[in-house]
């Protein structure tokens, strides 16, 4: 992309842009909640939508002048809808933090309690962690995983646990873990204590919409969270759906009970939480909704799992040893102080060297801090939109692994430029439509 303007005017400003579209150029993104947008997204994030306030919903807005909003926000709500499988959407959080906070509001009253993963067992901030405003107005309590070496949720403690603390809503979602949840256990357990079913699908919207992992509406829930910026490969936001689908009743109060909680929703999102939607960003997210539903986007959400599995293969094949021993997903939590004698930040930074991004990560109970913490997480979100395949993902484990094994200038060196290389032959691709 140019930035004539940028360049003329704040030459500043220009060479650091300049300088992140060559580090996303010639290195390899391995974070698992990054991804490259196509030319499309990117344009409409620049458009002149941004210039316009558009408080409210289509149809029912606070200022004048809503013709076009309205009609960017109803074909975004309706292609998110097809995509999920959902009677209703909110495309208006700004992130997903926002859209967590939304229907926490939107689903409890102050004081009410949450179930939800154990943060170091893969949940999120926003799953209420001590640090987040949101943890002193909800109650949270917590499910672990039974073993962490397959990463099998302890099924029978969540029930035990739901039972005991009555919670208003049940949280299945993680940012950090590896495996597919069951779905339909969550749920049932939601049914049985009366509580909400909620997922947080940031970091898998893109293989739900792919058909690569099952979708939670599928199985019961009531509402779905997720970022649009991750596996979905849209521009950074947020956006909330809604399931009348649950099988709680009959059809009809199914029905019903969805429209109360997407009408709840809403006024959480705005005017709950949020002023002003971001239009060129729900533009953008139209557009990457359309993108998703593509059928080369099913070829996508297969590969990025295959690929996942081939770094896999290359860590076990070196005894590294992998958080719930591999992954069914896009991303790997691999253990590399306990399997490699490096923490988690040195190895981070030495393979930030080699020009392969990827993050310092917390392993189930760490005893080592968060900011150096005992493990890495890597994904194949970003370098699947490249057009890497199972051979790639194969020979950049294998660079990894070289890295953090022998950590000398001359080999980081030479990976550098293997990865060049490799960067070289599979550009970001302008579009996918
Ligand atoms: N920061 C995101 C991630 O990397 O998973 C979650 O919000």
């Amino acid at each position: 992309m140019n930035y004539p303007h940028i360049q003329h005017e704040d030459s500043e400003i220009y060479d650091a842009i300049e300088g992140e579209e060559k580090r996303q150029r010639e290195g390899l993104e391995l974070i698992p909640s990054e991804n490259y947008v196509s030319q499309a997204v990117r344009e409409a994030m620049a458009s002149a939508l941004t210039n316009k306030y558009s408080e409210g919903y289509p149809g029912k807005r606070y200022y004048g002048g809503q013709e076009f909003t309205d009609q960017v926000e109803r074909i975004a709500i309706e292609r998110a809808k097809h995509l999920f499988g959902a009677s209703h959407a909110n495309v208006q959080p700004l992130g997903g933090a926002n859209a967590n906070i939304a229907a926490y509001m939107a689903l409890m009253e102050p004081g009410d309690t949450v179930l939800g993963m154990d943060l170091s067992h893969g949940g999120h901030l926003t799953h209420g962690h001590p640090v987040t405003y949101i943890s002193k107005i909800f109650n949270f309590v917590r499910y672990k995983m039974k073993d962490v070496e397959t990463g099998e949720i302890d099924y029978d403690a969540l029930r035990e646990t739901a039972l005991k603390e009555k919670p208003k809503v049940i949280l299945a979602g993680f940012s950090a873990y590896p495996r597919e949840l069951e779905w339909q256990k969550i749920a049932d357990i939601a049914k049985e204590v009366g509580a909400y079913a909620m997922a947080d699908v940031a970091h898998i919207a893109g293989l739900i919409a792919g058909g690569s992992q099952k979708n939670p509406f599928d199985y019961g829930f009531d509402v779905m969270t997720t970022t649009t910026h991750k596996t979905l490969r849209g521009p950074r936001g947020g956006m909330i759906l809604v399931n009348e689908k649950t099988g709680r009743g009959m059809a009809a109060e199914d029905a019903e009970r969805a429209e109360t909680i997407a009408k709840k929703i809403d006024k959480a999102v705005f005017p709950g939480l949020q002023g002003g939607p971001h239009m060129h960003q729900i533009a953008a997210k139209a557009i990457a909704f359309r993108e998703a539903l593509q059928p080369s986007f099913k070829t996508y959400a297969k590969q990025v799992v295959e690929n996942a599995a081939a770094m896999a293969e290359v860590f076990k094949a070196h005894n590294v040893r992998m958080l719930t021993g591999g992954t069914s997903n896009h991303l790997i939590l691999a253990d590399v102080f306990g399997s490699l004698e490096i923490s988690g930040n040195d190895a981070e930074t030495l393979l930030d060297r080699a020009g392969i991004t990827l993050n310092k990560n917390s392993i189930a109970d760490d005893t080592r801090k968060p900011m150096d913490p005992s493990g890495i997480r890597f994904g194949t979100p970003a370098m699947t939109t490249r057009g890497l395949g199972t051979k790639e993902s194969k020979e950049i484990a294998e660079i990894m692994i070289e890295v953090l094994q022998k950590r000398d200038d001359a080999t980081v060196t030479a990976a550098k430029e293997k990865v060049r290389l490799i960067a070289e032959a599979h550009p970001v691709p302008e579009s996918f439509a």
